[in-house]
């Protein structure tokens, strides 16, 4: 028999979306109840959880990743995670349960009353198939939608009494494929602006890893003789952070930024929105005498940028393009820089972990005052080997670890999360024990939050309330939920905690006083 449950399942299996990330209530029973054995169902406690390893398992894979959530209230509690996953450009097909059609205009209990508004403005698109025949085509819809640059999450929220009603006709499965390289003109303007200049850079953005065009990025440098700052606010790593060219993450505001370009006459930047501040720091927008090419696949992000001239495009295709269009020969490489050396808490920390961590180590970040330390510290060469809160909001970095772990089975995933961070998600240490997954957590416990505390100095703020975190027993909290924890102090030990951990197949969770 033809229903809109197998229907939508054949449309599910074709995306390649045959893992359900959720956490169930009723209205979600009679699609989780009936999922077919190639299909497998990851349980989180609550919907941060969800949304964070779905993030983390979509970001890692390059493909969409299928989630449930529980009506409005589940919706409600996924709203902070979604935060993050609009600014990765993270392809999350998002579903949840909706009361019977019967029983919506009532607003019986779980009916998710302007189910199509609730998601906004952190999906694409949001639909409620007027009718229940429309289930499979509007799924088909959400995951193109999905997948189509610029990326996002989308939500579909379905009547629970939908999924057994019979079809007259099958959705076909189809492929939706999208172009995208800039015209042969625009690659020729840019190409002679880099060849005329004469101290251009290159920045870049989470988009290039994404686009896993990090390779292309490195000849482009190599060829044009480009120093390479990462954009402000990084959540992925789009260039080896050891390259002889690499020059660090540039500050996130507008003084910050035109200060550390100084001197530069052409700012190229890749993938990256130009520029996503923080702190404000009002200042000239681009150091003296520069002008800045902008590239980006998000028509928001050109649209919307401070500087500059956008071109809209995709990111391997424009790089690929521009290098045809450079001379062959490679530039001189530069005098790589002095290693800083460092020796306060978390440095010491990061040297530790650098030294026993294997080269192809994934890092799941969300501790906030030690992203300075972090950058300088920690070796970075592989594609897709870092992920931190796109948003900046905390509570992705537990699960999605476990997701990034998920969709990189053959890796190892490292998680570095601050005492406070850890909080807003922390049951996700249940799904690590309860699926296994390996992932090695370093808790570092300094007692607060400490990256407030900085800004409260820069915001002249005196006394900030609530800033101190102390008493928390992260190890019984971990083994609570059935993780493996121990306490290790930062120092010439640590290497003997972290190498058993990291060589294990289990999860663990090893807390640093910092
Ligand atoms: N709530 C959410 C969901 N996201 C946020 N970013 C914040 C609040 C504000 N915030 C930014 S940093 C921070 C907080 C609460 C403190 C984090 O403390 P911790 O994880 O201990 O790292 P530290 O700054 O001490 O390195």
């Amino acid at each position: 028999m033809r229903t809109v449950l197998s229907s939508t399942f054949n449309i599910l299996r074709a995306s390649g979306l045959t893992t359900v990330f959720g956490n169930p209530g009723s209205n979600e029973l009679p699609f989780i109840g009936n999922l077919p054995n190639d299909f497998s169902y990851v349980m989180g406690l609550n919907e941060a959880v969800v949304v964070g390893i779905a993030d983390g398992y979509a970001q890692a894979s390059g493909g969409p990743a299928l989630v449930n959530l529980h009506s409005a209230a589940g919706t409600g509690n996924a709203m902070g995670a979604l935060t993050n996953a609009w600014y990765a450009h993270s392809p999350l097909v998002i579903t949840s349960g909706q009361q019977v059609r019967e029983h919506m205009g009532g607003e019986a209990m779980l009916s998710n009353v302007a189910a199509t508004t609730l998601p906004q403005p952190l999906v694409k698109l949001a639909l409620e198939p007027a009718l229940p025949a429309d289930v499979p085509r509007s799924m088909a819809q959400a995951v193109h939608s999905a997948m189509l640059h610029p990326r996002g999450p989308v939500y579909v929220s379905i009547p629970y009494d939908d999924w057994d009603r019979e079809l007259d006709t099958e959705v076909q499965a189809r492929r939706v494929r999208q172009g995208g390289g800039l015209p042969a003109g625009d690659l020729d303007e840019i190409a002679a602006r880099l060849s005329t200049s004469e101290r251009p850079v290159l920045v870049l953005g989470g988009d290039v890893d994404a686009a896993q065009a990090n390779a292309l990025a490195v000849r482009l440098a190599d060829r044009a003789g480009l120093p390479v700052w990462i954009a402000p606010s990084p959540y992925r790593c789009p260039f080896p952070t050891r390259h002889p060219r690499f020059q660090g993450v540039l500050p996130a505001s507008m003084r910050g930024v035109s200060a550390a370009l100084a001197g530069h006459d052409l700012i190229l930047v890749v993938g990256a929105p130009v520029f996503r501040y923080h702190q404000y720091e009002p200042g000239p927008l681009l150091p003296d005498g520069a002008s800045l090419v902008h590239i980006t696949s998000d028509p928001g992000e050109a649209a919307r940028a401070w500087s500059g001239d956008a071109f809209v495009g995709d990111v391997p295709g424009t790089l690929d393009g521009l290098l045809r269009r450079l001379p062959e020969k490679q530039a001189p490489a530069p005098v790589p820089r002095p290693r800083q050396v460092l020796s306060s808490g978390p440095e010491r920390v990061f040297e530790t972990l650098n030294q026993v961590a294997p080269e192809s180590a994934i890092y799941v970040t969300e501790s906030t005052s030690t992203a300075d330390a972090f950058w300088t510290t920690i070796d970075i060469s592989a594609q897709g080997g870092f992920y931190f809160p796109a948003a900046g909001g905390l509570g992705f970095g537990l699960p999605a670890a476990l997701g990034v772990q998920l969709a990189q089975p053959e890796r190892k995933v490292i998680a570095v999360i601050g005492d406070g961070a850890a909080n807003f998600a922390i049951p996700a240490l249940w799904t690590a024990a309860r699926y296994d997954i390996p992932v090695t957590y370093l808790i570092l416990q300094n007692n607060a939050y400490g990256a407030l505390r900085g800004f409260a100095d820069l915001m002249d703020i005196q006394h900030p309330p609530g800033l101190d975190v102390s008493g928390i027993d992260f190890c019984s909290i971990a083994e609570g939920y059935g993780v493996r924890a121990e306490r290790a102090e930062a120092g010439p030990h640590l290497a003997d905690v972290l190498k058993p951990a990291m060589d294990a197949d289990a999860p663990s969770v090893i807390v640093i006083p910092t």
